[in-house]
């Protein structure tokens, strides 16, 4: 049993498709709440992110400073959710931050390292979400909240909501990589940081990948935060997502991962992004995110 808040992070600014910012509210249309309240949770939906902070779509992604798409759109968004994350683990509750593209990571992890100093990150996604400004071959900010939170990236995102990087090198792990950039594979060797990529996980198997991965963060880190990307997932299980990746993991290697984390107790956030109910079919990857999310929170198969 676990006190959730969910937040919704209705932001598309990270990246040029419109739809994205649907993606909370199709995650709800698809019975989150019901769902984790049915597993025996305490569940309160503190909605999205303040109306003002709404997509505007006649002027959606025209904008780039050095390189970063909607740049101030994306500061500004990645604060007001940094402290809605802050205020939930301030309350004793896990916040489950559901999106939204991926730069709202920079907000959501920004707002957990306020209560952790050696928070450990689990990066499930076929991205490594390790460029900056100079290395993105797209200037979208969903490839780089990572990197923003490990120092990396223009100052005004490096500093939000407190001072210089949020998390360390040696406590990240990424699962499920199969589409990296040449400046992200440099940076990733540089900084020997634990990777897994799809292949990987087909060749270790996802429960042998899981336990390394979290004996290799379990003492050094005091909580773990879990950022998933759906497009982890192969496209025949994900398709309504901005960027998917054949070759991607199995719904059931996302099962597994999620009740071994529950399991293992040390996780106390996670974000739940990149869902386009535009792209999808009927809304089927919405009702794949709520089945991850139920298995992060007490769904079992027996
Ligand atoms: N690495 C590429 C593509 C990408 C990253 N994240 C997503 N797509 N979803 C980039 O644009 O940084
Ligand atoms: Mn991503
Ligand atoms: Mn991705």
């Amino acid at each position: 049993m676990k006190k959730i808040d969910i937040i919704g992070a209705n932001t598309a600014f990270g990246q040029p498709r419109l739809g994205v910012d649907l993606g909370p509210d199709a995650v709800r249309y698809a019975g989150l709440v019901s769902t984790l309240k049915g597993l025996n949770n305490e569940v309160e939906d503190k909605g999205n992110i303040s109306p003002d902070l709404k997509v505007d779509i006649e002027t959606h992604s025209q904008e780039k400073v050095e390189n970063l798409r909607n740049f101030n759109q994306v500061k500004e968004f990645s604060y007001a959710l940094a402290k809605q994350v802050d205020a939930s683990l301030e309350n004793g509750r896990f916040p489950l931050v559901i999106g939204g593209d991926h730069s709202l990571s920079i907000g959501s992890i920004a707002g957990v390292a306020k209560h952790y100093d050696n928070l450990g990150v689990i990066w499930y996604d076929a991205h490594g979400d390790l460029n900056d400004g100079a290395t993105s071959p797209s200037g979208n900010i969903h490839g780089m909240p990572l990197a923003v939170s490990l120092g990396l990236g223009h100052d005004e995102l490096v500093n939000l909501y407190g001072d210089g990087a949020k998390i360390k090198h040696e406590n990240v792990v990424l699962i499920g990589m199969r589409d990296l950039d040449d400046g992200e594979k440099e940076y990733i060797k540089e900084n020997n940081i634990k990777l897994y990529t799809a292949t990987d996980i087909r060749k270790l198997g996802i429960d042998t990948v899981i336990q390394e991965a979290i004996a290799y963060l379990e003492d050094k880190t005091d909580a773990i935060h879990i950022s998933l990307d759906v497009d982890a997932l192969d496209p025949i299980h994900t398709p309504g997502t901005g960027t998917p990746v054949t070759g991607g993991l199995s719904l059931v290697d996302t099962q597994v991962t999620m009740e071994t984390l529950n399991r293992n107790g040390k996780v106390v956030s996670m974000d739940l992004v990149e869902v386009n109910p535009l792209l999808d079919e009927k809304n089927r990857t919405a009702e794949v995110a709520v089945d991850i999310a139920a298995f992060m929170f007490g769904k079992k198969q027996i």
